[in-house]
């Protein structure tokens, strides 16, 4: 069969005012243009276990585009779904099933949405695709066999035997990035978390040398790739975390990961992450107290302990030469329209190189999506192309949808203006220890 890999591509925002500043402000546009394209992995994993005798090609979906022509050739199309963009997914798949094309979809949105996905896909997949994509590959070649595959009910994937992602299927498309996965899911528990949580498996991380295999893959196809790792939490094991870092070491690369404010507390482990040419971590703090952060971590409240020295822990962090990327959600229960001079108060005091705010987002399948629907909280159930962090669909408790619209305007017209931004790195700089980490 031909087999086509669909990927979604570029970032989802509705909200006009904020797209226009977003064009506007320097800080804003930066991310943006950073993360804004990166290839799907998921899928690139996926391709590395088809079975053989397939013929296989990558292709992307832009936002407000259509889907590339040559896709309609192939037998067989697996997409990969996030909430926000779905319903694009489901539009195309649509399309394609009515020229006869066999469609797969799996991902985040249709693993806890699995009938709505149905309607769309002959073949939908709940949980992680390693698994299963070679028993619907084998039922898409027989033309049998249409319905809802569950990873659960296969052999567990294995992340200790994971081939190398199929990165050659990229070609020479531009990316800034290029994305690695180093450990899978997150032990905590937070009730708004979207991510790979969601698919219902343990935390694990990747024996290190495969970690490296795959690195190496992508410089030998991209020498001077940035590499950022496609993990949600990734230095939670502090061991295994420093093994990596000294395993790093000698490749000489740059990269950036995701990962708690825990690791502010090893400096050992903080001495090796530059070293191993980390430059960025970005750390959900969510917000800059312990109030509204309380219950948010539903297995031991780990957030709303740590919040007391967030400061202190960014201080720590970029004094070992590594940027912060402070990440703070909007809209929590408890936060009243003082929120927005207290993260602005927070960023200025602490000087996180980047600071990130989005807004508090019910994706379907979490636990805030249920609480807040059981409340009579949200504004228009079922609307998941709002799901994009930046678009408002519930009803706050300490202001009202539009109080936290307007407060996203003003706060990100005063964190990303250009001398905002300026200051900041400055405060980087000036934070950085120049004995241990010579410029
Ligand atoms: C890389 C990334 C992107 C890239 C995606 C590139 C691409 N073309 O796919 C870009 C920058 C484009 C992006 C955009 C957005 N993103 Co993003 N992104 C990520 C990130 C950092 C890593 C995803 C990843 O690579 N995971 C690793 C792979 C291996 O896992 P996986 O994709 O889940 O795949 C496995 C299974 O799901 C399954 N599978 C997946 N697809 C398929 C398909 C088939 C057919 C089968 C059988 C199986 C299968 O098998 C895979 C292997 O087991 C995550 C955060 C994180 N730490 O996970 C956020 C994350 C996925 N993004 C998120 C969001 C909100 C967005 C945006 C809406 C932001 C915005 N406002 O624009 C947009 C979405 C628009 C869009 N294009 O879809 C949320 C999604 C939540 C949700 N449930 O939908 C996440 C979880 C971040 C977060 N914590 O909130 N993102
Ligand atoms: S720490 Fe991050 S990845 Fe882990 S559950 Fe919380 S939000 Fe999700």
């Amino acid at each position: 069969m031909k087999i086509g890999f669909l990927a979604m591509s570029g970032i989802r925002v509705h909200d006009r005012k904020l797209l226009e500043l977003g064009l506007t402000l320097p800080g804003f546009v930066e991310r943006s243009r950073i993360i804004a394209s990166l290839p799907s992995l998921g899928l690139l994993h996926l391709a590395a276990c088809t079975p053989p005798g397939h013929k296989l090609r990558y292709f992307e979906a832009e936002s407000g585009t259509t889907e590339p022509p040559e896709i309609y050739a192939c037998d067989l199309v697996a997409i990969s779904t996030f909430t926000a963009q779905i319903f694009e997914a489901y539009a195309i798949a649509d399309r394609l099933r009515q020229r006869g094309v066999k469609v797969a979809m799996g991902g985040l949105h249709v693993s806890v949405l699995p009938d709505e996905a149905q309607v769309h896909a002959d073949y939908v997949v709940v949980g992680e695709g390693e698994n299963t994509w070679p028993a619907v590959v084998a039922a898409a070649a027989r033309g049998t066999g249409a319905g809802i595959y569950r990873s659960g009910d296969y052999d567990p994937v294995d992340t200790a035997q994971l081939p190398v992602p199929r990165y050659d299927l990229l070609g020479d498309r531009p990316y800034n990035r290029y994305t690695v996965q180093t450990s899978r899911g997150c032990p905590w528990r937070c009730e708004f978390c979207a991510s790979t949580v969601m698919l219902q498996r343990p935390y694990r991380h990747r024996p290190v040398e495969h970690v490296i295999r795959d690195i190496q893959a992508v410089l030998d196809l991209h020498p001077a790739a940035f590499i950022e790792f496609a993990d949600d939490n990734t230095f939670v094991d502090k061991a295994w975390g420093k093994a990596l870092c000294r395993a790093l070491i000698p490749l000489n690369i740059k990269w950036f990961t995701e990962t708690d404010i825990s690791v502010a507390d090893d400096p050992e482990l903080l001495d090796l992450l530059l070293r191993a040419g980390c430059r960025q971590v970005l750390v959900g703090l969510e917000s800059p107290s312990a109030g509204p952060l309380a219950g948010l971590e539903q297995r031991a409240d780990r957030k709303a302990r740590w919040a007391s020295h967030y400061a202190d822990a960014v201080r720590k962090i970029q004094a070992h030469g590594v940027t912060v990327n402070a990440c703070f959600i909007l809209g929590l229960d408890g936060h009243t329209p003082a929120i927005f001079e207290e993260v602005l108060g927070f960023a200025e005091d602490a000087n996180p190189f980047d600071v990130q705010i989005t807004l508090l987002t019910p994706f379907p399948g979490t636990p805030l999506y249920d609480r807040l629907l059981k409340e009579g909280r949200i504004l228009q159930p079922g609307a998941w192309n709002l799901c994009t962090l930046f678009d408002v669909n519930y009803r706050p408790t300490g202001m009202t949808p539009q109080e936290l619209r307007e407060g996203i305007y003003w706060l990100s017209e005063r964190l990303y203006n250009d001398d905002a931004t300026r200051r900041r790195r400055k405060g980087f700089f000036s934070q950085r220890n120049p004995e241990r980490n010579p410029v």
